[in-house]
């Protein structure tokens, strides 16, 4: 091995090391069912939404069909994700909440 391919295998690890790590849109899905006041809970409860936020959030939801509730880390994103889905099962509604690649 040449002393170059030494600098390249270096060269790709300071690169790598230098990555930001990829982030993840967290979406909100709209349905008929769900209460509009258990979205802003949601949204309150596991986005750190005060109410204004929640409401203005849900609301977009509701009347395009999707909204974005926060950006993520891949880890962060996915817990959160089944927090809001493990919390609508338990209360008994079908909002679907998902994650995207930025
Ligand atoms: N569309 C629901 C209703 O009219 C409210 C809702 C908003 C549901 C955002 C899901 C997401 N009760």
């Amino acid at each position: 091995m040449a002393v170059g391919d030494f600098e390249n295998v270096i060269q790709e690890k300071a690169k790598s090391k230098l990555k930001a790590p990829p982030l993840y849109k967290i979406l909100l899905l709209n349905d008929d069912f769900t209460p509009m006041e258990f979205v802003v809970l949601v949204l309150q409860t596991f986005f750190s939404m005060n109410q204004e936020q929640a409401t203005q959030i849900m609301l977009k939801v509701h009347t395009e069909g999707v909204g974005v509730c926060g950006v993520y880390p891949g880890d962060i994103a996915l817990t959160k994700v089944k927090q809001v889905v493990e919390f609508s099962k338990k209360n008994q509604h079908p909002l679907r909440c998902v994650m995207e690649e930025n």
